[in-house]
């Protein structure tokens, strides 16, 4: 199976990656987290992706705050999918990050995700090496089963508790 590389622009971003790291292991999915900055280590950032393929990567997850160009960097470098997660930080809470990573040119695509999405992130890059793959396509349906079960069985406590 193809390997998810996730990318920090700050290990300061690391609580809110932690979610999708956590989806990852719950699927067996091999992954490498890493911190490059598109600003701070452009260098470093750039060696990786342009050898991403080579190394057997399938998607790139890249998750930063602020003037957040880090996955379009990275989109710049590589035509392996890329999923931007915009992170909450700074005097904007995650708006500029949003922007920054939804509103990429013509030609060099990223697929952004919710401000602090990371499980989505996560679940996204399954489902793209699932096309591929069906143990994991079945993973990913039994998990809306029962993702569904559980707010179904939240809305029978609500209904008991308020419709007598
Ligand atoms: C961004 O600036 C990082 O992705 C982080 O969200 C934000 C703040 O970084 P630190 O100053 O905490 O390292 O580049």
């Amino acid at each position: 199976m193809k390997k998810v590389a996730i990318i920090m622009g700050s290990d300061s971003d690391l609580p809110i990656v932690k979610k999708g790291i956590d989806t990852l292991k719950a699927f067996n999915v091999p992954f490498e987290v890493h911190v490059f900055s598109a600003h701070r280590t452009p260098e470093e950032a750039s060696n990786f992706t342009q050898n991403a393929r080579a190394n057997d990567f399938g998607v790139i997850i890249c998750a930063a705050g602020m003037a957040a160009h880090l996955a379009g960097a990275i989109a710049a470098k590589t035509t392996l999918p890329v999923i931007g997660i915009p992170v909450a930080s700074g005097a904007l809470n995650g708006v500029d990050a949003l922007y920054s990573t939804v509103q990429m040119p013509s030609g060099i695509p990223v697929a952004t995700v919710a401000i602090n999405g990371a499980t989505n992130a996560a679940l996204l890059a399954i489902q793209m090496l699932a096309i591929e793959n069906k143990d994991l396509a079945k993973m990913l349906d039994d998990k809306r089963v029962s993702d569904t079960n559980a707010v179904l069985l939240k809305n029978n406590q609500i209904e008991n508790e308020y419709n007598k």
